[in-house]
């Protein structure tokens, strides 16, 4: 496989790692939202700086109100995550990346 089939199915295996504790495999309850990003994501979360950080990104995230994650929910997380990563991956490269 090439490296972005895996990246691919790295996210797929992912969500569903978490998406089934509850037996419902084709979403995100809360709790296994905040575990999949407390777990997948710890450094984003303490950038975050925030105990409610979880909860606003799954407000964010829930766009048909269902109060859960399903996968394209998740993709577009992963989507504004590499997005503000390959940003500050350019200004780092020009040696202006701040926080
Ligand atoms: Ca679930
Ligand atoms: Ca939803």
């Amino acid at each position: 496989m090439t490296e972005l089939e895996k990246c691919m199915e790295s996210l797929i295996t992912i969500f569903h790692r978490y998406a089934g504790e509850d037996g419902d495999g084709k979403t995100l309850s809360k709790k296994e939202l905040s575990k999949l990003i407390e777990t997948e994501l710890p450094s984003f979360l303490q950038a975050q700086n925030d105990p409610k950080a979880v909860e606003k990104i799954r407000k964010d995230l829930d766009q048909n109100g269902d109060s859960k994650v399903d996968f394209e929910e998740f993709l577009s997380l992963v989507v504004g995550l590499s997005l503000s990563c390959e940003k500050c991956f350019v200004l780092h490269a020009q040696k202006k990346c701040r926080k």
